[in-house]
């Protein structure tokens, strides 16, 4: 199939070892989307320090994040993979957005508040304006779709916010479009598997809370074996299992991995105990996250190679990114000069 002249952008932070939700939240879709539009698959690694990172970590989880893109099957050469940091325009343009962007539409930003816990005075400013270098990522490249997962969506709403501002502001029609998010109904927010209420996240302490991209057969079946279900058999009707919500999670990571519809699930196992369930779930994930968490390990004894892949990404990005900061700085009247 043809590509549509449409741009998709989305990240991912290297901010610790990739999970099942970060795969179907976002990078199953990333996948997808890959063959019908000029993708930009970067890798934040600035909003990354928006949190202290171990540098040596941080450089690390940077190469990973590329290996798994990789190894999940986005092509590094149909599709530009780099690292944030090495394409300096994200932060010039931010910097610009901020000057945009109203202190009221940032204080209402629920990331904000989930990630500087109680003492938000001891958070960093960048953790307070990460959304406006979202934006920056985005608009950047005038991506017109962005693939993310449901706590993505309000910063998404927020850089449409901006562009309008910023077009109407400087009278430039539609210099920035106004990118449209892709989130899935089921997959979007996959929720720890010790706790239905809380997020699965690459930084919660407990690695039982999480299925990593990079676990092995034996840690997929025995935090399967201890994750949250409830004291009951498995309910006959989606409305009883929703409100059981982490049998509700485990149906929806079955249903993400599986493309089996969760209402054809609940019909098969309705009325079991869950010790079979998540038997057939633990051999699913295995056999879906196996084969990408091998071809991570392959990637990652060839760093060079990855090192080429964003090198060649930061090249073709920075192209495009150059084009966009100069026609933002013409608009805004702020003098450059021709190299
Ligand atoms: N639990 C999730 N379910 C579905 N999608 C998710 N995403 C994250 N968690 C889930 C989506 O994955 C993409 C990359 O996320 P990120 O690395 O930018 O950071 P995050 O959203 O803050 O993810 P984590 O795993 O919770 O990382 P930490 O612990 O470092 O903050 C995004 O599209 C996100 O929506």
């Amino acid at each position: 199939m043809n590509k549509v002249n449409q741009t998709v952008l989305s990240g991912v932070q290297p901010s610790g070892n990739l999970h099942v939700g970060n795969y179907l939240g976002a990078i199953k879709n990333f996948v997808t989307m890959q063959k019908n539009y000029d993708c930009y698959f970067c890798v934040v690694d600035l909003h990354a320090i928006t949190i202290k990172q171990n540098p040596i970590e941080l450089y690390n989880n940077t190469l990973e994040v590329v290996a798994t893109y990789i190894a999940s099957g986005i092509d590094p050469t149909k599709n530009v993979i780099f690292n944030q940091s090495s394409v300096s325009m994200h932060a010039e343009l931010a910097w610009i957005l901020n000057c945009v962007t109203r202190m009221g539409w940032l204080k209402r930003m629920t990331q904000f508040k989930d990630k500087a816990g109680a003492d938000k005075e001891n958070a960093s400013s960048g953790l307070f304006t990460y959304p406006t270098l979202m934006a920056a990522d985005i608009l950047l490249y005038k991506a017109t779709h962005v693939p993310v997962g449901n706590d993505q969506k309000q910063h998404l709403e927020l850089t449409r916010d901006i562009a309008q501002k910023f077009n109407r502001d400087y009278n430039c029609g539609n210099f920035f479009p106004i990118p449209e998010p892709i989130i899935e109904d089921n997959t979007s927010r996959i929720m720890s598997l010790k706790d239905g209420q809380q997020k699965m996240s690459k930084s919660d302490p407990s690695e039982n809370s999480r299925i990593s991209l990079t676990d092995d057969t034996d840690s997929i079946v025995k935090k399967i074996k201890k994750a949250k279900t409830a004291d009951i058999v498995m309910p006959d009707n989606l409305k009883k299992v929703i409100e059981l919500k982490e049998v509700n999670n485990l149906l929806n990571l079955y249903s993400g991995f599986s493309d089996i519809d969760k209402v054809k699930l609940i019909e098969q196992y309705s009325g079991q105990k869950f010790s079979s369930f998540k038997l057939d779930l633990s051999e699913l994930l295995v056999s879906k996250i196996e084969p990408i968490s091998n071809e991570i390990k392959n990637l990652m004894n060839d760093k060079n190679y990855l090192l080429n892949v964003m090198k060649d990404g930061k090249n073709k990005a920075t192209e495009v990114a150059k084009k966009t900061i100069n026609e933002t700085y013409d608009i805004i009247g702020l003098v450059r000069y021709e190299a």
